[in-house]
C-alpha cells in the first residue's frame, strides 16, 4: 500500500541532496499555462459574456449572471443545518481569536533625531477569494480565508466559486451559507482560471482586486501565475501534504488515521511518515487497510494517494535525523507524535504548521484549532508562511527628516551615489543645501 525508503545505516546527505530523496507529488503548473491563457484574455475582453460561456463549458450549466443575489446568500444560511452552523460559528470564533492577535501596530523608529521612519500597515483594499468546488466543497476554506483578511482591515471583500449544475447555477449552499454567516455579501458564481481572471481584470460586475487568495486545481494556480503582477497572489496551492515524525511512543492507530484524513483529499495528496522505529512502521502500515476498509473515497483519492510515489514511510536512525528529513521535506502539516513532542516541535524548521503530541491531529486544525488551514505545499513552507492578517497588509515605511537630520547624513548619500555612477541623485541631496554638502560634525 505504502513504499518504504530506508535511510538508516549512511549519514544523510546534505540540504538538496537530501530533499531529492524524499517523495514528492508532481505538480506541474508550467504545463497548464497555455491552457488558461487564451481564457484569461477572453475574460479580459468579454467580461461576464465570456464568464457564461465558461460556465456552460466547463460546468455545464447555464447562468444569466455571475453575482450570487443576496436572497440566494440569505436562503442559504437560513437552510443551513444547525449542527454545521453551529460548528461553523465555534470555527470562525477560534480563528478570530488567534488572527486578531497577528494584527501589527504601526511603528516609528527614531534613527537620529529629526529623523525617523515608521512602518504603517495599511490592508489591501479589495481582495478576492476563491473557494473552490467540484471534489472539494469545503465551507471552512471560506472560514480561513475570510477571517484573516477581515482581521486585516480589508474593506472590500468578494468570494467566489464555480456555478454548480445540481444548485441552479449557483456555489455550493454551504459556501453561501458560510458567506452569509461570515457577513460577506458579494459572491460571485465564477471558477477555475476565469474566476482568477474577473478578478485581476475586473468585467461588467465585478470590480477589480488588488489580491487573489485561496487554494484551487492546477488551472486555478496556473491562473495565478500567469496574472501575477496585475494581482497578488497568496501562493500556488498545489495537493495537501501530512508529514508525521514519530518515536516508538506513538499510537499507530492515530498515525495510521491521520495519514489517511489527508490522503482522502485528492488522489495526488502526500503522506509521509517519518520514524526511528521499524516495529511501529509495520504496525502503521497494518492499520491502514482495515481503517481505509471503514471510510469513504478509497478507491478514487485514498488508495492511489498513499500507494503513489509521493506517499511513503521513511525510516532513519534516531529523531535527529527524522528532524533532518521532516525538515528537508518542509511538509505543509508536521505532527509530531514523540516523547517530549513540544520540546522536538520547536527544534523544527521548515512545516506550514505543526502539530504537537497526540491530541492535535491535523483534521483539529482543519477545522478548529484557531490556526490557519491554507498552507504552503510542495516545500514552499522552506519559504513561505501560510496564510494570515500579514498576507492582507502592505507595510509603507513613511520616512521624515528634518532638514538638520539630512545635512549630517548628505556626504553619506552624495558619496554613495557618486560610487554608483548616479549623479543627479547627489543633485538632489546638493539642491537643498545651495549645492554645498554639508559635512558632517
Ligand atoms: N487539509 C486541507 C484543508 C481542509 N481540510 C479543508 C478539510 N477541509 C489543506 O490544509
Ligand atoms: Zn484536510
Amino acid at each position: 500500500m505504502i513504499s518504504r525508503i530506508d535511510l538508516r545505516g549512511d549519514a544523510l546527505p546534505e540540504g538538496g541532496a537530501l530533499r531529492d530523496l524524499l517523495p514528492r507529488a508532481e505538480f506541474d503548473v508550467e504545463a497548464a499555462l497555455e491552457k488558461v491563457r487564451p481564457i484569461c484574455e477572453d475574460v479580459r475582453h468579454r467580461g461576464t459574456a465570456a464568464l457564461i460561456e465558461y460556465a456552460r463549458r466547463f460546468d455545464g450549466v447555464e447562468i444569466e449572471r455571475v453575482r450570487v443575489p443576496a436572497e440566494a446568500l440569505t436562503k442559504a444560511l437560513d437552510e443551513l443545518d444547525p449542527a454545521v452552523r453551529a460548528a461553523l460559528e465555534e470555527s470562525i470564533r477560534r480563528a478570530r481569536l488567534v488572527h486578531r492577535e497577528q494584527r501589527r501596530t504601526d511603528h516609528t523608529t527614531k534613527v537620529v533625531p529629526g529623523g525617523t521612519v515608521t512602518e504603517r500597515w495599511v490592508p489591501v483594499e479589495r481582495v478576492g477569494l476563491y473557494v473552490p468546488g467540484g471534489r472539494s466543497v469545503y465551507p471552512s476554506s471560506v472560514v480561513m480565508n475570510v477571517v484573516p483578511a477581515q482581521e486585516a482591515g480589508v474593506e472590500s471583500l468578494a468570494v467566489t466559486s464555480p456555478p454548480q449544475a445540481d444548485f441552479g447555477g449557483l456555489p455550493h449552499p454551504t459556501i453561501l451559507a458560510t458567506c452569509a454567516l461570515l457577513g460577506v455579501d458579494e459572491v460571485y458564481a465564477a471558477g477555475g482560471a476565469q474566476a482568477i481572471a474577473m478578478f485581476a481584470y475586473g468585467t461588467e460586475e465585478c470590480l477589480p482586486a488588488n489580491l487573489v487568495t485561496g487554494p484551487g486545481n492546477i488551472y486555478v494556480a496556473a491562473a495565478k501565475r500567469l496574472l501575477k503582477g496585475r494581482i497578488g497572489i497568496d501562493s500556488e496551492a498545489g495537493p495537501t501534504e501530512i508529514a508525521i515524525l514519530a518515536d516508538d511512543t506513538a499510537d499507530p492507530v492515530h498515525l495510521a488515521a491521520d495519514l489517511i484524513s489527508q490522503a482522502e483529499h485528492d488522489p495526488m495528496a502526500a503522506a509521509v511518515l517519518v520514524t526511528d522505529s521499524v516495529e511501529l512502521a509495520d504496525k502503521t502500515e497494518k492499520e491502514l487497510a482495515p481503517q481505509i476498509a471503514a471510510t469513504k473515497h478509497v478507491e478514487d483519492r485514498i488508495v492511489p494517494a498513499l500507494s503513489g510515489r509521493q506517499s511513503a514511510i521513511v525510516l532513519v536512525d534516531g529523531l535527529d535525523e527524522g528532524l533532518r528529513v521532516v525538515d528537508a521535506y518542509g511538509a505543509e502539516h508536521l505532527e509530531i507524535q514523540t516523547a517530549d513532542a513540544a520540546a522536538v516541535a520547536a527544534r523544527v524548521r521548515n512545516a506550514g504548521a505543526v502539530f504537537v503530541g497526540p491530541y492535535a491531529p491535523v483534521s483539529l486544525g482543519d477545522y478548529c484549532a484557531g490556526s490557519n488551514h491554507v498552507l504552503p505545499t510542495g516545500g514552499c513552507a522552506c519559504h513561505s508562511s501560510g496564510l494570515s492578517v500579514q498576507s492582507f497588509l502592505r507595510g509603507i515605511h513613511v520616512v521624515d527628516y528634518t532638514r538638520d537630520a539630512l545635512a549630517e547624513v548628505a556626504h553619506h548619500v552624495v558619496t554613495l551615489a557618486e560610487a554608483e555612477d548616479l549623479p543627479a541623485h547627489g543633485a538632489a541631496i546638493k539642491a537643498r543645501f545651495d549645492w554645498k554638502v554639508p559635512q558632517s560634525k
